[in-house]
């Protein structure tokens, strides 16, 4: 069946098929084979998909990411379910065990990934609302019970990744963007020459179509250095800083977390927290102006700064559009949407859908089938409308959303895709990635303003 035949309904149910697929009770693997275990940014993405069929359940969700929250506030990026044998780096070679933040009873790895969660429990609630009855009674009391865990989550990071209070957060690993291999860490990745890094065997490479798609085996070697390097001081905040060879402000991260904290400060009015909610809109005020202070004025796009070599570094990839999810200043953020949907993006003649790629296809680092150097995220997507919707951006919101309900109308759910001929790679019946399609139909009557 062509992918333009496919109904509404069948793609939701397909979806809903792919979220079960995945669940194993009280958290959803991000994928079946590659992704056997919870990643933090993931399941906001599919808690808010969750809360379009079943709001207990994206409830549940959050409530076990939380539960895997280190004492010191960091929410860890990968929380494992009891099998170590289906991913690596596992719990064991994450070293974590000997960590004192780590919560008893809890297996994690001990890095972080951007704070969308915020985000996530508003989709909950709305949701809820509308459904009302014991959905918005149980989301009502979620937000309650869980709004310390969130606040102390965006004070950790507000504290510990911009001690400087820059308003940019600093990352250790590029495993904490999300943006794994990006060639925004081309730079930082290319100064660091790891020291003896004990023997491994990937399982990544097992589960994809072709080896390309994934980062190559002298990439790992540097990502499990970082991670020896963090593990050989137990994790300690402080001690990371001074021994880890990747330090680099994350500029997406940073408008995340300014969106997130406005997001989250709504919540804490809901309930009469007006001194926590004050903290929050000072947090988001902090971070837009730090992404806002990263813009290329030449170029337009938002950059990441190498903290180790002193330097900017300037991509064509789609983090660029960082103030687009931080908000900010008009001037800029119009500049942005005009380059967004110009010939170098969504207008650039080859692509199959108007949807951004990862990297630009104009830039000479773009790889269509290579992970997160080209190929288009369907969730990254989402966050770029939500953030449209809450600007106002109706017509770049439409577009989309229509193109990401045609992009996955193909019902494969892949991790990623080819630009140019839509082909999904890396995993297919990725969670994240389901989700986005319930929210996006879902979508449909959202009120969004002009
Ligand atoms: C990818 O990252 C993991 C490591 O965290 C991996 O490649 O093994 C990234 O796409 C990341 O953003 C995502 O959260 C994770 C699970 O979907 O996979």
């Amino acid at each position: 069946m062509s992918s333009d035949t496919i109904s509404t309904e069948q793609l939701r149910t397909s979806a809903i098929e792919v979220l079960r697929l995945n669940d194993l009770g009280t958290m959803t693997t991000a994928a079946p084979n590659l992704y056997p275990h919870m990643w933090s940014w993931d399941a906001a993405f599919v808690a808010i998909g969750l809360a379009r069929f079943d709001v207990p359940r994206a409830i549940t969700e959050l409530r076990t990411l939380l539960a895997a929250q280190w004492t010191t506030g960091m929410i860890p990026h990968i929380v494992f379910t009891d099998d170590d044998t289906g991913y690596f780096p596992g719990f064991d070679r994450w070293g974590t065990a000997g960590a004192a933040a780590l919560p008893d009873g809890t297996k994690s790895s001990g890095i972080c990934q951007p704070p969308v969660h915020a985000i996530a429990v508003r989709h909950i609630l709305d949701r809820a609302r509308e459904n009302g009855g014991a959905d918005q009674e149980a989301a009502e009391a979620f937000l309650a019970e869980s709004f310390d865990g969130w606040f102390a989550w965006h004070r950790w990071l507000a504290a510990v990744r911009d001690p400087d209070g820059v308003g940019l957060i600093e990352i250790h690993h590029g495993w904490e963007s999300g943006f794994d291999n990006s060639p925004r860490w081309d730079g930082p990745y290319a100064g660091i020459r790891p020291g003896r890094v004990e023997p491994f065997t990937r399982r990544d490479t097992l589960h994809v179509a072709d080896v390309s798609e994934r980062p190559d085996d002298a990439e790992y070697t540097k990502y499990l250095w970082l991670v020896q390097q963090m593990a050989s001081v137990g994790y300690d905040d402080d001690a990371v800083q001074e021994v880890v060879d990747f330090r680099v402000r994350d500029v997406f991260f940073s408008g995340i977390m300014s969106a997130a904290s406005d997001v989250l400060a709504g919540l804490a009015d809901e309930l009469g927290r007006s001194g926590d909610a004050t903290e929050l809109r000072h947090m988001s005020d902090r971070f837009r102006n730090g992404v806002d202070s990263t813009v290329d004025p030449v170029s337009g796009l938002a950059r990441d700064y190498d903290v180790l070599a002193g330097r900017w570094i300037a991509t064509d990839t789609v983090s660029g559009f960082a103030p687009l999810i931080a908000g900010g200043r008009p001037d800029v953020l119009a500049r942005q949407r005009s380059i967004l949907q110009g010939p170098e993006w969504l207008g650039h003649p080859q692509l199959l859908f108007a949807l951004p790629p990862s990297t630009s296809p104009s830039s000479p680092a773009f790889r269509p089938r290579t992970y997160w150097r080209g190929p288009v995220w369907p969730f990254l997507n989402l966050l770029l409308g939500w953030a449209c919707a809450r600007d106002g951006q109706l017509g770049l919101y439409r577009t989309l959303r229509s193109e990401s309900l045609r992009q996955l109308s193909d019902l494969t759910f892949g991790e990623y895709y080819e630009p140019f001929t839509g082909e999904p790679l890396g995993s297919l019946a990725q969670a994240w990635t389901a989700a986005a399609a319930l929210e996006w139909l879902g979508g449909e009557g959202t009120p969004v303003a002009d």
